[in-house]
């Protein structure tokens, strides 16, 4: 997939595909001076020796017929003082599709290969001026679409985001020194006690967890949080469903039954998104159609980031009811009591019972009762707090890797519990010091490369 030829020159367009007012074509790689000056012809002085890092004007030229296509400012980066840290030639021209097609050919034409999705990147990365952590959020600067998520990946990408994990790595480095200094001096009075080694790693996977934990919070600024409205056969999901979306989208009958297929919307709670899942009811299945829509329906709630339970408060609860809360129990959750607008006989204590620690309130998602207070509650409950300029993470590649350290941190707690010697903690943590590694790109593999260049566009 990815090209580590980086003794070729590559070529491509870096503004986006369509017509605007101006266009790039951009050169990297030990020939792109020869090349730029095969192409581009300035206006006054000599042909291949451009200034750095000023504009100089010229013509884009087809060196073989000689004809001139469009004019427009070459500028000319010095390596290593440029993106790539190769020497880097942009030339902007009108924002033409068939201009800048043309460019491309005559750089290809003149020795130059096009460039692959991310090639400027990866090569930024793979000459060492930014690391992996930089590569990933570039991208996501370019890709954000609201400014609370230009915001954080613009702090990454100059290296936020690197700097906790490395002084996360720093503890790490410095705890095992420590350890370390026990093995080799066991008599020596000022060693740490095993209480302060405890700790040491519990504080350590407190960070790596509030990091893992942060993930939901780039999940709520990007894509949004998934959450699967979860209950019974006519408690009124799909009557919820329309009301925090605002517009009648599910059908919605006085018969049980009525939701099939599920359907997935997105929704906005301040500056959170969901991706909000009204399904069919479960319990007992009349039909196939119901069977499978239920079938679908615990798939989903399962792979959901939250569980909105709802249950209809007019009516007294059933067995179903503890089965749908027991069923999906290690999931975030919060209880909503729907049809306030009647007569209570649902015993709530109950159910509240069943799924402790979730918060509960009662709505009318008929009359709109108690809906500011929902969607309030809703924020509260899935989008993790965090503060201003806490660092977070916005890819399942640094969560699953924060993961595998933050066991290996677990396991070292326990074998601190259980009063295990120096050696088999400092053993234990070991571990974790490649994992961080692979987290920032010190260690390079293909599976990462592959995962973080692939998803940006040509010309980046
Ligand atoms: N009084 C009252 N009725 C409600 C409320 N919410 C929903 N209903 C009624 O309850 C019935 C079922 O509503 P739905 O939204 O279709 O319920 P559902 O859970 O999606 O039902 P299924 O799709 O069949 O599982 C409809 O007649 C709704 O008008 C409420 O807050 N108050
Ligand atoms: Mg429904």
């Amino acid at each position: 997939m990815f090209d580590l030829r980086t003794d070729e020159t590559i070529a491509a367009i870096s503004t986006p595909p369509g017509v605007g007012g101006i266009g790039i074509l951009r050169i990297s790689g030990p020939r792109a001076k020869a090349m730029a000056s095969r192409i581009f012809l300035p206006k006054a002085g000599r042909r291949s020796e451009y200034p750095e890092r000023r504009a100089v004007f010229g013509a884009l030229r087809d060196p073989q017929s000689g004809e001139i296509l469009d004019e427009g400012f070459l500028i000319f980066f010095a390596a290593p003082r440029s993106y790539t840290r190769q020497d880097v030639i942009e030339i902007n021209l009108h924002g033409s599709p068939a201009v800048l097609e043309e460019a491309v050919r005559l750089a290809v034409k003149s020795g130059a290969r096009h460039a692959h999705p991310g090639e400027f990147t990866l090569r930024a990365y793979w000459n060492g001026r930014i690391d992996i952590l930089q590569a990933e959020a570039v991208n996501d600067l370019i890709r954000a679409v609201s400014l609370p998520q230009a915001r954080i990946a613009s702090r990454q990408v100059r290296g936020g985001l690197t700097e906790t994990i490395l002084s996360l790595r720093g503890e790490f480095i410095e705890l095992m020194a420590d350890l370390e200094a026990i093995i080799e001096f066991p008599e020596e009075k000022t060693r740490l006690s095993d209480a302060a080694i405890q700790s040491r790693l519990e504080a350590l996977a407190r960070k790596l967890d509030r990091l893992i934990q942060s993930y939901n919070a780039g999940k709520a600024l990007s894509e949004g949080l998934t959450l699967a409205i979860v209950g019974r056969t006519n408690v009124g999901k799909s009557t919820l469903f329309n009301a925090l979306l605002g517009e009648a989208r599910a059908i919605v009958t006085a018969k049980a039954g009525t939701t099939r297929d599920y359907i997935r919307e997105k929704i906005q709670i301040d500056e959170a998104s969901f991706q909000l899942i009204d399904m069919a009811g479960l319990g007992r299945a009349g039909s196939a159609v119901e069977k499978e829509g239920m079938r679908r329906g615990c798939g989903l709630a399962a792979e959901a980031d939250g569980i909105v339970f709802l249950f209809d408060r007019s009516r007294p609860e059933t067995n179903d009811d503890f089965r749908i809360l027991e069923k999906f129990s290690g999931k975030k959750a919060i209880l909503v009591f729907n049809k306030k607008d009647r007569p209570r006989k649902i015993r709530a204590d109950r159910l509240r019972r069943a799924a402790p620690g979730a918060a509960s309130i009662d709505v009318s998602a008929l009359s709109g009762a108690g809906l500011p207070a929902l969607r309030k509650r809703i924020h509260d409950v899935f989008v993790p707090k965090r503060q201003d300029g806490e660092e977070l993470i916005l890819h399942l590649r640094q969560k699953l890797l924060l993961e595998e350290a933050f066991e290996i941190v677990k396991a070292a707690v326990e074998a601190a519990a259980e009063k295990n010697s120096a050696e088999i903690i400092s053993e234990e943590i070991r571990g974790a010091l490649p994992v961080l590694g692979r987290l920032i790109g010190e260690i390079r593999s293909d599976d990462v490369m592959d995962n973080v260049f692939a998803r940006f566009c040509v010309g980046k």
